[in-house]
């Protein structure tokens, strides 16, 4: 598999080469291009093949979701800047930069795009409360005010989540500050040893990718493939250097969770060694300090930023390790058809959601959650001579734990604030309605959950005995973990955090599982930001991240007022 050196470092220089539209790479060139230079330098679709370049926000004018395949349904996002269009785009800005582009909609079926885990006023969110039809376009304006971190932008049309994710509407959004900068010197990652991830799990039926055509069943359970997209591109190997790698991995697969761990295959002995890594972030940024680990719960919407160290010479595979999954339920096929479909065609000349129709989940093994699955491939680049490792820093971000400590960034409120109100919530399964939250069906104008802006909240989220993992997300408001409780076996092993915590507890989140029968508390701040933008009451939305859930309506309306 290895190339010969000479072609070796001609595929690492092309690999490298979609860098160069990044900033932080050309902060070391000299002299420095200017970005209209750059711009001047990458004539118009000169740069159509260049899928996961990275394309700085400020250039950004024109995000375009599009159909590329109508037998099998597959789509794209492309970029386009004044001067270039780059297909399935890394989106990459600092903090405190604005985000000013038109959103256009060349699919068969509404769409919006949603800034996944950004503070956004509503009307900017993409919630799916005012779908974009097609061949419409919409404007969406913004500035990044999030930690560093890896976010995500999604289509979010109510019915139309699942099928547009799945064929292949993920882009990624790499916020950047000086704590982040700070770990990569810290580290001396150098600019191949940082890679960030999309990685959705999909389905192979004769050689290419299976359109979405879940069964009814599947439209209860969850919509899992057998193998792994990595930013677009089927079973990719990364091509890094010896030392430290730091990876931002993102969960963009519809219902499947991993139980992530790190594997080196030796060149000739094929041994499989457990690698232990780091966990220094989640969904929201850097923790406070680094965790050691060697596995890790990602469900669906999850990121985690990690590092490890690679050994020269060697292959490592990122894989989710076998695991029970909990799925508890004895599910009841139902036809389900989210109303807003009706009158649109799926993506692909598929049913979706047909009674008893198509390959049932059981057939293939591996079609199934908590099966073994290799989620991303990595080769180790030979030594070119020996540099010395340099230690983990013991501190990387001033975040402080929510569960200890009060005035934690992530809650603005002063230490004399009243006592948190607690909200208890509940996840159910109804065999009318199907998943539900506080057992009350979804529609799009109900009053939903009113908070006080700047009041802070517990929300005490219960799982039925009887249910599924629910990886909740809530928009607008990011939250922080503060307590689990009726955690299951494999989970509860890896509760080594305190309160019943797991590491990825630890930091600043945006989507959390709750398994059946455990109960999970939440720090809930409902500080806005002072600005024109977030003025008059906020509506955002708190839902299952399991798209086929999420498409089924397990959600609520959350007011800011
Ligand atoms: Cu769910």
């Amino acid at each position: 598999m290895r190339d010969p050196p000479q072609q070796g470092a001609r595929r690492r220089l092309l690999a490298s080469l979609p860098a160069l539209l990044t900033r932080s790479v050309l902060a070391r060139l000299a002299p420095v291009i200017s970005l209209g230079e750059l711009a001047a330098c990458a004539a118009p679709r000169t740069l159509s093949t260049g899928a996961g370049v990275q394309v700085p926000v400020s250039a950004l004018r024109r995000l375009i979701a599009e159909r590329t395949d109508p037998v099998t349904g597959r789509c794209r996002y492309v970029a386009e800047t004044d001067r270039a269009r780059i297909e399935r785009p890394i989106l990459l800005a600092r903090a405190g930069e604005s985000i000013d582009l038109q959103v256009i909609n060349r699919l068969p079926q509404p769409t919006t795009i949603h800034f996944h885990g950004m503070t956004l006023p509503a009307a900017q969110d993409g919630a799916g409360f005012e779908p974009i039809a097609p061949g419409a376009s919409a404007r969406l304006q913004f500035v990044v005010r999030n930690r560093s971190g890896l976010y995500w932008f999604h289509p979010h049309a109510h019915g139309f989540t699942a099928e547009q994710v799945y064929a292949g509407l993920v882009g990624l959004l790499i916020v950047r500050d000086d704590d982040d900068a700070e770990v990569d010197r810290a580290l001396a990652i150098a600019p191949s040893n940082r890679q960030a991830c999309a990685i959705s799990d999909v389905r192979i039926s004769n050689g290419v990718i299976a359109p979405y055509a879940p069964t009814a069943e599947e439209c209860a359970s969850g919509w899992i493939g057998e193998r792994t997209l990595v930013n677009g591109t089927l079973d990719p190997v990364l091509d890094v250097a010896p030392g430290w790698v730091r990876l931002q991995l993102l969960n963009a697969g519809n219902a499947r969770g991993w139980l992530l761990g790190l594997r080196e295959i030796e060149g000739e002995r094929r041994d499989q060694l457990e690698i232990p890594f780091h966990l220094l972030g989640t969904d929201g940024g850097l923790l406070p300090a680094p965790v050691a680990l060697d596995r890790v719960f990602v469900h669906p919407a999850e990121r985690i930023d990690l590092v490890f160290v690679a050994r020269a010479g060697t292959r490592v595979s990122a894989v989710s390790l076998p695991f029970e999954p909990r799925n508890q339920m004895a599910l009841m096929p139902r036809a389900m058809a989210h109303p807003a479909r009706a009158g649109h065609a799926p993506l692909a000349a598929v049913a979706v959601c047909a009674e008893n129709e198509g390959e049932s989940g059981a057939v293939n093994a591996a079609r199934r959650d908590g099966g073994a699955i290799t989620l991303l491939a990595i080769q180790v680049a030979a030594d070119y001579g020996a540099a010395a490792l340099p230690p983990l820093p013991g501190r990387i971000s001033g975040l402080s734990d929510a569960a200890s400590n009060a005035s934690d960034p992530a809650s603005s409120s002063s230490s004399t604030s009243p006592p948190p109100r607690t909200r208890r919530i509940r996840l159910d399964f109804d065999p009318d309605a199907g998943f539900v939250i506080d057992q009350q069906a979804y529609t799009m104008n109900e009053t939903g959950w009113v908070l006080a802006r700047s009041v802070r909240e517990i929300w005490e989220i219960k799982n039925s005995p009887i249910s599924m993992p629910h990886p909740m997300h809530l928009h607008g408001l990011a939250f922080r973990v503060l307590r689990r409780q009726g955690t299951f076996g494999p989970a509860r092993a890896l509760a080594t955090c305190g309160a019943g915590r797991v590491a990825t507890d630890l930091g600043v989140k945006d989507t959390v599982v709750v398994w059946p029968n455990e109960t999970v508390w939440l720090a809930i701040d409902g500080s806005l930001p002072a600005d024109a933008a977030f003025a008059g009451a906020q509506r955002y939305l708190f839902h299952c991240h399991n798209l086929e859930h999420e498409d089924a309506m397990m959600m609520r309306n959350v007011v800011v007022t």
